[in-house]
């Protein structure tokens, strides 16, 4: 059991079987040795008896003197703060991130002035929509949010996997999150965009439209954190020592290649393991296999502004990679999980307005306003104006401010300047400002009257959501036809659905007939009347398709073997090297939990039983029963639902002869398509790891 020590200095920790364990802030805080693991209360009084209140007779009644049962049930009374508004369920990691190059001619933040210069990061990412205790798969935008700890303070990128966003202004983020949260009459649906409040707000916002065909496609159902790209969404500002600004979007690459599930897999993983992408996370990283991305900037002047098509402060239009390409300038690597989830990933508390000196804002309405949000919602969920002292908040780099006082101060300045100017000279006066190191805001000229308008060049809603749909590969746009279906007809109110279709018109014809006609719509309605022309000259970008970016390797992706009693030992050993060596990884699957014994005697233990162990799990399969063992498999209903899920989720499949029977029992086509690979005893299982880099084998025709 873990216990709570204060004696300080200690390096190492100790408890069961696990050792050393260090705090967030690098020290060691939980602590248990020979001669120090005595329970104590909070006040450090040793406990004698942690199993019965005090009472009074063997039989009487409990007494109010218990200082230790009250104290103990009162922690615990107060132990949930509110959870996150939006983004409230997340998994977090720390890392570093480390500079290829200097970026002084762009920028002054010191991050960015050293080649090769690691600093430190602490990562979250999230659903927006469901609680802290909805599953991982939802259908839904995830938050990336990366802290980096600089020598001039913390910059937080607070961004999301998909580059734009469903509003214009930020006076509008209450009712689209409002709309997508559960109905507050019903209290459900939890953690599902499926339902009529959602797509009401969104029929009457065209100018979600854009966001629409992001969240409806694959990316909004991604098959890990490890797989997905991160967006700082909006444009930023770089300002140089000399005083001289570019604009600046942030894009993070992940170094392992896209990828998503299909929905019917989402569906499946959630029953299976509402866990699956922290699990994931966690696993990838206990195991050394460090999650990278790449930050690549796109860098533009006013000029370019100017020119591009759209206006770059609007947060629903990107700028093609191919119109201006991304730079990779540094990589982001995750190394270590937080030692407690509560202590650091629910207390990271990230705000937009954390920028150290040379990264700014863009008069971007949406960013602005959350300028403005993020400080209110750290108060009232860390309940503190200190919350900044918590060890996963603080900077890394020196800080000396005058602020004081307040719940839960444990950082007070010491000595007597608590105010400046004061007479008392740098030794006891306390800090001073620093014209030459502080923050200098870009002197922006100021534009026009106040007034409360939407600006002309923000008024095109439909183009760029039609230059996404038709960058997609035809396997992506059918997904998303398929997720618009589906979650329109969750939608009860028919004049939802039509007012839906109305805009789809406006963004591709065929994608508006396929919805119109999974729908069961007699008629099309009339294409919703756009406040602009939409444009169909954009040309595609290949980039912002997943399937069109393969990975060059089936590296960090998993293969699901189902094994039983006599399965081949020298194949599935053979099987494990390939993977190994690709930099994959093999979990076993049994058809109970012990294991199985392999034809030369060893015992296979299980990663999962059969039910437990679903092919939604893995990214292909190897099925390799014995003769003996293919009759018991075949009497398995869970057995017979991973073969026909890998086999309906397009997964490669490789199989040993006697998986042939369940095949016919399941009624596959005889003549096996060329994603099975058959595989001898003494096969060479090399193909099939090959293979297994195409993710999918999307020939399939009857697939899910
Ligand atoms: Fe957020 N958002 N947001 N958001 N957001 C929060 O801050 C808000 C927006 C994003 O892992 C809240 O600490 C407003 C865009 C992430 O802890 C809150 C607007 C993008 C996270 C908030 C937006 C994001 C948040 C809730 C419209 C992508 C999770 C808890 C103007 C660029 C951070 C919290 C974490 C969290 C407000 C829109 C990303 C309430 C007002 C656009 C990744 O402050």
């Amino acid at each position: 059991m873990a216990r709570r020590s204060n004696k300080p200095g200690l390096e190492a920790a100790k408890y069961g079987d696990q050792a050393v364990h260090r705090g967030q802030g690098g020290e060691t805080h939980q602590i248990a040795e020979d001669g120090y693991d005595t329970l104590t209360t909070q006040q450090g009084i040793p406990v004698a008896d942690d199993q019965n209140t005090l009472r009074q007779g063997a039989r009487g009644p409990a007494l109010m003197e218990d200082a230790h049962f009250r104290e103990k049930i009162f922690h615990f009374d107060h132990e949930r703060i509110p959870e996150r508004v939006v983004h409230a369920r997340g998994y977090g990691a720390h890392g570093y991130f480390e500079t290829y190059r200097s970026l002084s001619k762009l920028t002054r933040a010191d991050i960015f002035q050293r080649e090769g210069e690691r600093t430190p990061v602490f990562v979250r990412f999230s659903t927006v929509a469901g609680s802290k205790g909805s599953f991982d798969l939802a259908r839904d935008v995830r938050g990336f949010a990366v802290k980096f700890y600089t020598q001039e303070g913390n910059w937080d990128l607070v961004g999301n996997n998909i580059p734009v966003f469903f509003i214009q202004d930020a006076i509008k983020f209450p009712d689209i999150i409002h709309s997508v949260k559960p109905e507050p009459d019903k209290a459900f649906p939890q953690a599902q965009s499926a339902h009529d409040n959602f797509w009401d707000f969104i029929s009457l916002t065209p100018e979600s439209m854009h966001m629409i065909m992001w969240v409806m496609s694959d990316r909004a159902i991604p098959r890990s954190y490890r797989f997905m790209q991160g967006f700082g969404v909006h444009t930023f500002r770089l300002v140089n020592a000399k005083g001289e600004s570019s604009f600046v979007k942030f894009i993070w690459k992940p170094k392992l290649g896209m990828q998503s599930v299909l929905w019917n897999e989402a569906v499946k993983i959630n029953g299976a393991d509402p866990d699956f992408h922290r699990r994931d996370l966690w696993n990838a990283i206990q195991s050394g296999d460090f999650p990278e991305w790449e930050l690549c900037l796109q860098v533009f002047d006013q000029e370019f502004a100017d020119r591009f098509d759209f206006d770059v402060l609007d947060p629903t239009k990107i700028i093609p990679e191919e119109v201006l390409p991304a730079e990779p300038v540094g990589r982001l690597v995750l190394d270590r999980m937080p030692d407690n989830f509560f202590a650091e990933t629910e207390q990271v508390a990230f705000m937009t307005q954390n920028v150290p000196p040379g990264i700014e804002f863009s008069n971007d309405p949406l960013l602005q306003g959350r300028n403005f949000s993020y400080l209110d919602t750290q108060l009232k969920r860390l309940g503190s104006p200190n919350f900044a002292q918590l060890p996963i908040n603080a900077p890394k780099c020196p800080f000396h401010h005058l602020q004081q006082d307040g719940h839960m101060a444990f950082q007070n300045p010491r000595g007597r300047a608590n105010y400046e100017p004061n007479s008392w000279g740098t030794e006891i006066g306390g800090p001073r400002e620093s014209p030459e190191r502080g923050f200098h805001t870009f002197p922006q000229e100021p534009e026009g009257p106040k007034v409360r308008l939407r600006p002309e060049s923000f008024a095109d809603h439909y183009s760029q959501a039609r230059q996404f749909y038709v960058s997609q590969s035809l396997v992506e746009q059918r997904h998303i036809g398929d997720a618009l279906v589906f979650e329109l007809s969750k939608c009860e109110f028919p004049a939802i659905r039509e007012r839906m279709v109305a805009h789809l018109r406006n963004v591709d014809a065929d994608l508006a007939q396929t919805v119109a006609d999974g729908l069961g719509m007699k008629k099309l309605p009339p294409a919703a009347p756009p406040a602009q022309k939409p444009r169909t000259d954009l040309p595609p970008s290949d980039l912002l398709s997943i399937l069109k970016n393969p990975p060059a390797s089936f590296a960090g992706r998993k293969i699901g073997v189902l094994v039983t009693e006599g399965s081949d030992a020298q194949l599935l050993a053979a099987l494990e090297a390939a993977a190994t060596e690709e930099g994959a990884t093999i979990e076993f699957i049994a058809p109970a939990v012990g294991g199985v014994t392999l034809s030369d005697g060893r015992l296979q233990p299980a990663h999962h039983k059969i039910d437990g162990g679903p092919s939604v799990l893995f990214d292909a399969v190897a099925l390799l029963p014995s003769d003996e063992g293919i009759r018991e498999l075949m009497k398995l209903p869970p057995a017979r639902d991973f073969v026909s899920d890998a086999y309906a989720h397009y997964k490669f499949i490789a199989f040993t002869e006697p998986a042939t029977k369940l095949f016919a029992k399941l009624g596959l086509p005889e003549d096996l398509d060329d994603g099975f690979l058959s595989l001898g005893s003494d096969a060479d299982t090399g193909p099939f790891i090959t293979q297994c880099r195409d993710l999918r084998f999307w020939d399939r025709p009857d697939g899910a």
